[in-house]
């Protein structure tokens, strides 16, 4: 796909009437996030559920030619915990055909406040449905902390389950505002993962960021109806609680960036390097840097440009 053929970058008439309003848009930048109107028919949310299944099953369209340090990727022989598979967009192309629905980079364009959405990452998600499962159980975190080689602060995620999404299933937890919060003066949170960090650190975090901006922490677990997607702001604290339904919940966690995002060069406080995944895979700029616009990985969803 090049940014060159237009054609991608069109809407139906009945697309156009599902992007968000401005009063939409202004809720996206008072709150940090935004539950869409209903964006995949349940056709295509019922093949993103089947391919995945195949996936888990073995089918792979292609493979990464590498497997980058820090890659999520569930297999069998790891059992009955929270599956998480990066770049499924990459390996399956049924699933990568659907995320890369025009109507999704355009409703995320307008989020955004941006002419030019192109994919991060997306991983495909599976809680089991057992109740005391550990692993089901996401950490508040917002996703920039492990962007740091990112120069964009508009980049977003779009939270897409394969089902009606309720708070007995674990469905994703936002913390009203909380991108808008100023960070406390800690330094190496903005490079390690959440799974690297302990749980008790990260809730202790919450509570004294929202402390010390003088609010309350206010958690509001998304009902998602099957076909709608969550977006939320790359600062946005969230997390998801344990699966205690009778069915696994499954979805696609679609991490987007603007036009505008390039690598940066990021050291922690010890002076190491921070890397992304991409950055083992994805070819160079002119400079010689990761090029996080290379199509073969990382293609443009929508322009209007
Ligand atoms: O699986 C979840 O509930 C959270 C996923 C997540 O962290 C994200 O979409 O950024
Ligand atoms: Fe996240």
């Amino acid at each position: 796909m090049t940014v060159q053929d237009a054609s991608l970058f069109t809407l139906t008439e009945e697309e156009r009437e599902l992007l968000p309003s401005d009063e939409d848009v202004d809720f996206y930048a008072e709150h940090g996030w935004y539950l869409s109107k209903k964006l995949f028919t349940d056709e295509e949310v019922d093949l993103l559920e089947s391919a995945s299944e195949r996936f888990y099953a073995g089918h792979r369209d292609r493979t990464l030619p590498v497997r980058p340090s820090k890659l999520a990727y569930w297999e069998p022989e790891h059992g009955d915990v929270q599956r998480h598979n990066d770049y499924i967009h990459y390996e399956d192309d049924t699933i990568g055909r659907i995320l890369r629905k025009p109507l999704l980079g355009a409703v995320a364009a307008r989020l955004a406040e941006t002419k030019e959405i192109r994919v991060f990452q997306s991983t495909l998600i599976f809680k089991p449905p057992v109740a005391q499962e550990q692993s089901n159980i996401v950490p508040w975190h917002f996703d920039r902390h492990y962007w740091a080689t990112s120069t964009s602060e508009r980049m977003l995620t779009a939270f897409i389950p394969f089902h009606d999404c309720g708070e007995e299933m674990g469905t994703i937890t936002m913390v009203d505002g909380s991108h808008r919060w100023k960070e406390t003066a800690d330094n190496d949170a903005t490079s390690l993962h959440f799974a690297e960090r302990d749980r008790s650190e990260l809730d202790l975090m919450l509570e004294e960021n929202a402390h010390y901006n003088g609010v309350e922490v206010e958690k509001i677990p998304v009902h998602i109806p099957k076909g709608h997607v969550n977006f939320h702001h790359c600062r946005t604290y969230h997390g998801s609680g344990p699966n205690v339904s009778d069915r696994p919940r499954r979805a696609i966690s679609f991490h987007l960036q603007d036009g505008e995002n390039r690598y940066r060069e990021f050291s922690r406080s010890d002076g190491t390097q921070v890397a992304y995944n991409h950055d083992e895979l994805v070819r160079r700029t002119a400079a010689g840097t990761p090029d996080y616009s290379d199509p073969e990985y990382l293609p443009v969803l929508w322009s209007s440009r």
